[in-house]
């Protein structure tokens, strides 16, 4: 079955801060990672505003993308990537996003990156925010609470839209902007990232803040579309949502009622204002019961509706379960990022993630009904414990069999009529992790000699994964084998 489109995206994915290192270096400033420490499943992260001598900050080294970027992009280039996916670090171009002028040499290793993809045929897909909010920014309006942010923002979207406009075609507004419809449960540092509350210690994470930080992004994420729109017709604006189906534990009309309420506000609510340029009116009730008052400008709903995106992006990694009755969400499903009630047909990664590959077909098939938009998974991989045997040789044929599945269920759903432009698996060089700052969750196909305690000669090496891979892209996902 040919399932894949010619020109299929095929790629990785990566963020600046959680594996380029040098954050300080040629005049970067610092971001909200910066000053997070690491931690582990059962350990949050904690945020430090003033660094601590002795303690470990995983975003300073990470792998150091930023002095190997020629050899893993080569390697990339090896395993035949069409795209990759990585992020601009907002503080490499303004350090503390009040700046009003660039900082060039930002932009000068953008461009060495970008130049350095082309070469290898590799057309990079761009994330302009991914958890990188400048710290000075935290402190200056609350971050994305603050409206002046929208300004900041803008000021750093356009300066890299104009450099880079006729080296990346395809850009993506805000990382995963969904997680601020939830405070984020286990992976509490999360909430600090996003940039909508939390990483000011000394004010109080708050639902209210988060959904009128929310409400600044719409507006940024819709002024930067239009900008582009009208500068740059050529270029292709993104949205990236993660996307996590919410089953019914039971048939009880109450598990499936709750279903669909939290489906609509974790997994539609974002992206019906991105992709239809209005707040849905469920929204009204729930902003009600829940004491949320959005303020909103004159001119707001006019840029939302200016400013839709041209394609649906999404992150998939777990699905989780409902239930309407108290005393079944004693099963919480441990370390996931949305949290919820374990469902008991699926298997769980070593960091609590439940892996429901045909829940993307089903979730490719909402998204494509809803919004009949083109669409790209950006994320989607493993994160485990990987063992480096004598030899040097890593055999993670459970990494292979996580995207082996997933893969087929896209090509199922490809069959059942979506419109499917590409895919770019996690992590496809290990890295940071997000939620816990490890090392030791190790997403790659590409192992990287760097652990949690900071050692490691960061030497890169081939997985069996990398080879797999290479097949797959080589057959255009014909043959997974
Ligand atoms: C997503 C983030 C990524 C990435 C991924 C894996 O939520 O967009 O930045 O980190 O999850 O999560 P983790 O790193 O916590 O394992």
């Amino acid at each position: 079955m040919a399932a894949f489109c010619d020109g299929f995206l095929w790629g990785g994915a990566t963020a600046a801060n959680q594996f380029e290192g040098a954050w300080d270096v040629d005049g970067k400033g610092t971001a909200i990672p910066d000053v997070l420490t690491g931690g582990t499943v059962s350990t949050p992260r904690r945020i430090t505003p003033e660094l601590e001598e002795g303690t470990l900050y995983p975003s300073h080294e990470a792998i150091d993308f930023y002095h190997h970027y020629e050899e893993d992009i080569a390697l990339f280039g090896e395993m035949g990537f069409k795209t990759f996916r990585m992020s601009i670090a907002w503080t490499r171009i303004f350090p503390t996003g009040l700046e009003t002028e660039p900082n060039e040499a930002g932009l000068a290793f953008y461009d060495k990156v970008f130049d350095c993809c082309l070469a290898h045929g590799i057309k990079p897909l761009v994330t302009i925010s991914h958890y990188e909010m400048p710290y000075g920014l935290v402190e200056a309006y609350n971050g994305w609470a603050g409206r002046e942010t929208i300004d900041c923002f803008m000021r750093y979207a356009t300066c890299v839209l104009d450099r880079f406009h006729d080296k990346v075609e395809y850009w993506l507004t805000f990382n995963e902007i969904n997680t601020g419809t939830r405070k984020m449960g286990a992976s509490s540092s999360l909430g600090c990232i996003r940039g909508f509350a939390g990483a000011r210690p000394d004010l109080p994470e708050q639902a209210q803040t988060r959904f009128q930080g929310l409400h600044h992004q719409f507006v940024a994420s819709a002024l930067i579309v239009k900008y582009a729109h009208e500068h740059y017709p050529e270029l292709k604006m993104g949205n990236m949502e993660i996307f996590s189906p919410f089953y019914p534990l039971t048939c009880n009309p109450d598990d499936i009622l709750l279903s669909q309420q939290e489906t609509r506000i974790f997994d539609w609510f974002c992206t019906d204002v991105q992709c239809r340029g209005y707040y849905p009116s469920y929204m009204r009730r729930y902003f009600a019961e829940n004491g949320i008052e959005v303020k909103m400008e004159p001119g707001d709903a006019e840029i939302l509706r200016e400013g839709t995106v041209d394609f649906y992006t999404f992150s998939y990694y777990m699905s989780n379960c409902v239930s309407a009755d108290p005393e079944k969400n004693a099963g919480n499903v441990s370390g996931n990022i949305v949290g919820g009630v374990k469902n008991p047909y699926l298997k769980a990664s070593d960091w609590g993630w439940q892996i429901d590959p045909k829940g993307l077909r089903w979730a490719l098939n909402e998204i494509w009904d809803r919004y009949q938009l083109p669409m790209m998974v950006v994320e989607n991989g493993l994160g485990a414990y990987d063992t480096v045997e004598e030899d040097g040789s890593i055999h993670d044929t459970y990494r292979i069999d996580y995207l082996r599945q997933h893969i087929e269920q896209m090509a199922e759903a490809v069959a059942d009529g979506v419109e499917l432009l590409g895919y770019t698996m996690w992590g496809c060089i290990d890295l940071v992790s997000a939620s816990t700052g490890e090392m030791a969750k190790r997403y790659g196909f590409i192992y990287v000699d760097k652990h949690d305690d900071g050692t490691g000669t960061l030497a890169r090496s081939r997985k069996d994964s990398f080879y797999w891979y290479q097949k797959v892209i080589a057959t255009n996902g014909e043959d997974l084998s």
